[in-house]
């Protein structure tokens, strides 16, 4: 009996696995994903203390960390209906698949694959549940089954993600980094003047991209409106000006790398809104993505040009990555990347202030979160021009006023400024650079970055939510 039962739950899990990878791949063919829309429905109501604990946790594998959960957990849950009674198992996993098939049904993500792939995987838990698969050479197959299936998919997600690249490679280049910028400090170890997009960090409630055509694409600007404007990537682009900024994520914490600088091309919002001409009512313009994620800024300051916002369309030189919004984002310099304004913008929607955010239905304040001043070291590393020396290097940023010092304590002792790198631009982050001459033995660097604005980094360590992180970078070094 026992042995039966050990098997009689492989084999349920086998055959989670199958149903799981028809289940992807019919998803998968018309450009949805199963575990995808599973996932998003986690992020989508987990609560803000499980939502900080992940971030924290998973650093820069979020989306892969979330995936492989959502399918183990997937097949454990099947596992476990293998051990219902069999007339309750073709019910439960039924319920499973309409459930899979209502988050796929959900506005604005909705997919029809999905509902599909969601509708067959349910199919085959039932009709594969009825009775437990016993035996290792069923589980095998069943495995087997699901594994080539999941192999398929994953073809599948990369043919469109494919056609998606080439599409935006026909968009052609957006902007022109023209001189790569020099500041004068290059470094070892020193994060580049301009992060890569290959290197910028992604955060966002996805775990895939959304996927949207540009030529089909149209900016709508709408609601309140005297005027509203339905404008092109081309049309965009002819009133894009290039812009320098840091983009910092609410959640980097010290010395962290949720944070990026680019040379982005955007057109003014405040000119859009010129055009549009908003109603004396309308107090504030709702960025809405494709995702569904929605942030809200204040209409008059952006209008007035007092709070300097854009909407974005490249980034050093290309037409914006797939992650990083293609083919349109509102970037505000100085606000964190969750109140900066949404990636894969649909729409930019004037409305009072009824309007709701995505992350303030769950907490977080309403009120813009503006960056913290914040230094951070890079590399520590032994003198090359004079021995017995450190040289110590990093990046500071304190958007959108921008650094107008860096200091230094080295073993809690006085703070003394570093030599910085020419700005780019204020919002921007600037590097920085010093040689200590330290004794023997253990050491430990502090840095903090003062605003021009005249803002101090705060000393103290704070946590991400409510309000942003504080706190000091901190890193030891052996001489
Ligand atoms: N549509 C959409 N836009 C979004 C988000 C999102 O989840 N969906 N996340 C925001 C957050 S929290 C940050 S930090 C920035 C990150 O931008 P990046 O991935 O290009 O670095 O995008 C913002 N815009
Ligand atoms: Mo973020």
């Amino acid at each position: 009996m026992r042995t039966n039962g050990k098997s009689g739950g492989l084999g349920a899990a086998a055959v989670g696995v199958a149903a799981l990878g028809l289940g992807e791949t019919i998803a998968a063919a018309g450009g949805g994903s199963l575990i995808d829309t599973i996932g998003r429905g986690l992020i989508d109501t987990a609560p803000v203390p499980v939502v900080e604990a992940t971030v924290a946790l998973s650093g820069r594998h979020d989306k892969e960390i979330t995936r492989l959960g959502v399918g183990a957990g997937a097949i454990a849950a099947t596992a476990a209906l293998g051990a219902l009674p069999p007339r309750l198992r073709a019910p439960t996993a039924a319920a499973f698949g309409a459930g899979a098939a209502a988050l796929a049904l959900r506005k604005p993500t909705r997919s029809a694959s999905t509902v599909a792939g969601a509708s067959a995987a349910g199919a085959v838990l039932a009709a594969g549940l009825r009775k437990r698969p016993g035996g290792l050479l069923g589980a095998l197959a069943w495995s087997a089954v699901g594994a080539g299936l999941l192999a398929a998919a994953r073809t599948l997600h990369r043919d469109h993600d494919r056609l998606r690249d080439s599409a935006i490679r026909n968009v052609g280049p957006l902007g022109g980094i023209g001189l790569v910028p020099d500041d004068g400090l290059d470094e070892p170890g020193l994060s580049p003047l301009i992060t890569t997009a290959g290197r910028f960090y992604v955060a966002d409630v996805n775990l895939r991209p959304p996927r949207i055509d540009p030529d089909r694409w149209r900016l709508a600007v709408t609601g309140m409106v005297a005027h509203p404007l339905r404008l092109s990537l081309a049309e965009l682009a002819a009133d894009a000006v290039e812009f320098d900024a840091v983009m910092v994520c609410v959640h980097n914490r010290a010395g962290q790398g949720r944070a990026g600088n680019a040379r982005w091309l955007g057109v003014p919002l405040a000119h859009l809104l010129k055009h549009a001409i908003p109603e004396p009512a309308a107090t504030r313009l709702v960025t809405r993505a494709v995702d569904g994620y929605t942030i809200s800024l204040p209409v008059e300051p952006l209008r007035t040009g007092e709070l300097p916002g854009y909407l974005v369309i490249g980034m050093n030189g290309a037409p914006l990555p797939p992650e990083h919004g293609f083919p349109a984002r509102v970037f505000v310099p100085g606000l964190y990347g969750q109140y900066t304004g949404a990636k894969w913008l649909s729409e930019l929607e004037l409305t009072d202030d009824s309007h709701t955010d995505y992350w303030v239905r769950r907490g977080w304040p309403t009120d813009l979160l503006w960056v913290e001043p914040h230094a951070r070291i890079d590399t520590t590393a032994p003198g090359r021009t004079i021995a017995g020396t450190l040289t110590v290097a990093g990046v500071a940023w304190a958007p959108p006023h921008g650094v107008a010092e860096v200091e230094l304590s080295v073993d809690d002792g006085p703070w003394r400024p570093v030599d910085l790198g020419t700005e780019l631009a204020p919002a921007a982050w600037r590097r920085w650079r010093t040689t200590l001459e330290l004794p023997p033995g253990a050491h430990t660097l502090r840095a903090r970055a003062t605003s021009r604005s005249g803002q101090v980094q705060e000393s103290a360590t704070r946590a991400p939510f409510p309000a942003g992180p504080t706190g000091i970078h901190t890193v030891t070094v052996q001489v």
